[in-house]
């Protein structure tokens, strides 16, 4: 009896710690697994450069809209759970189309492109619902509101965010171009002439009248300068990012600007510019991020919800990406520095959109940076310890600078990552289990 009981002791003992192995088991691998991806790959005739996803039909899968060689919007509907892409159809080529973004701007569900050209303009392609279908792009041209420093200046479009910037509930993008201009001095006989080069950063808050239609407000300065005397390499390589967000969560939104050269003498900072809830920037209250250059900054809402786009004004997270690392920043109302975190060893960028991969409720990030890119899960972002991100799952995204998005691509749920690569549109499946 005392032996049938104590079995039954004993294994009743034992069958307890399997439990408990397997649950400990299962909760470590639940904290630490990486996502997984199946991955489909495409080839194009073309490189494949900006690309976007798109929930542009009725249902619940994105398709794919990316930039060609010819400057030329082409689209590969998806066949949703089958997990392949149709053939190539072009949606447009009116115009030297540079980058593509997808947003809804007229508030009917269905997606729609923004997209810049090497100048000064900006182009609203509306989907029509009929599946394959835009309407004709409406150009908005952006003309300067304060002068350059040097003469002859030139625009060039860098970077759209996009963000409600007057709380009317519509989407209104945040436009930063580098322009260009030049003085030159000391001509005559004594010397050869002198020209400096000058590259500023300027923006521009496009508002939302309603139907996807834009006001173009001048461009003004983001205080970022670089400059060169005799330098024809440095006026190429000037570029900006920006990214619309609340970080001081007034409930209006704010835009931060990067802008990076290849100059070590003049390299600007990175600021934020309050919004005044109006449609307009506080150029006076900007706030310095404390670092120069950038690769990419960006807003994130570290518990969702985690749309491509943060409409509405929302508390957000500051990301700064520079070469080698990345940093998140929380401001107070007052716009004072609640803490710095150091995420360590990151690609070097762009990063985003954010999405939760692993379906644990936290924003994960994604890198674009051709084979090195990266999506990272699991990321606490409460502990403000400078440390690495572990969890990271190798990808191959990334041929220009806007190459990657984030869509449910096959409708089952997961959010899916898709980038052009050279000649390939690699399309990455969310496999990883919830
Ligand atoms: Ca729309
Ligand atoms: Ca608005
Ligand atoms: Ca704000
Ligand atoms: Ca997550």
């Amino acid at each position: 009896m005392m032996m049938t009981n104590n079995k039954k002791l004993y294994s009743g003992l034992f069958f307890s710690a399997c439990i408990f192995l397997l649950t400990y088991v299962f909760s470590i691998n639940a904290e630490s697994s990486s996502a997984s991806f199946y991955l489909n790959k495409n080839g194009e005739n073309t490189t494949v450069n900006s690309v976007g996803l798109g929930y542009f039909r009725e249902g619940n899968v994105a398709d794919l809209i990316y930039i060609d060689d010819d400057y030329h919007i082409q689209m590969r509907k998806s066949n949703g759970a089958s997990r392949s892409l149709q053939g190539s159809y072009q949606i447009s080529k009116q115009y030297k189309y540079k980058k593509v973004w997808v947003v809804d701007v007229n508030n009917d569900g269905l997606d729609d492109l923004v997209s810049t050209n090497n100048i000064n303009q900006l182009y609203v392609l509306m989907a029509t619902g009929d599946e394959w279908f835009f309407n004709a792009a409406t150009v908005y041209g952006f003309s300067l509101a304060e002068g350059t420093v040097g003469s002859s200046d030139s625009i060039a479009i860098d970077d759209l965010d996009f963000g409600d910037f007057n709380g009317d509930g519509k989407v209104d993008i945040a436009v930063l171009a580098t322009v260009s201009s030049s003085n030159t001095s000391g001509s005559g006989s004594q010397a050869p002439p002198n020209t400096t080069y000058y590259n500023e950063g300027y923006y521009s808050i496009a508002l939302n009248k309603g139907s996807g239609t834009f006001t173009t407000p001048g461009m003004k300065k983001t205080g970022s300068l670089s400059q060169g005397t005799n330098a024809f390499i440095f006026t190429a390589s000037f570029s900006g990012r920006v990214a619309a967000g609340d970080f001081n969560g007034d409930n209006k939104m704010d835009a931060a600007f990067c802008s990076h050269t290849n100059s070590s003498f003049s390299v600007p900072y990175s600021y934020i510019f309050p919004g005044n809830g109006n449609g307009t920037l506080d150029f006076n209250g900007n706030v310095s991020s404390g670092h120069r250059g950038c690769q990419d900054v960006t807003a994130v809402l570290p518990a969702g919800p985690f749309d491509n786009v943060i409409t509405a004004a929302k508390k957000s997270t500051f990301v700064f990406v520079d070469n080698s690392d990345s940093y998140a920043q929380v401001y107070d109302s007052q716009w004072n520095l609640v803490s710095e975190t150091k995420m360590e060893d990151t690609p070097r960028g762009p990063v985003g959109p954010f999405s939760d991969f692993n379906a644990d409720g936290s924003a994960d990030m994604v890198f674009t940076n051709g084979k090195s890119s990266l999506v990272m899960v699991g990321w606490d972002w409460t502990n403000t310890t400078d440390r690495k991100i572990e969890n990271k799952t190798s990808m191959i995204l990334g041929t220009g600078i806007q190459s990657s998005d984030v869509a449910d691509v096959d409708g089952d749920g997961k959010p899916d990552v898709v980038g052009g690569y050279d000649k390939d549109v690699n399309a990455y499946y969310n496999d990883t289990a919830n």
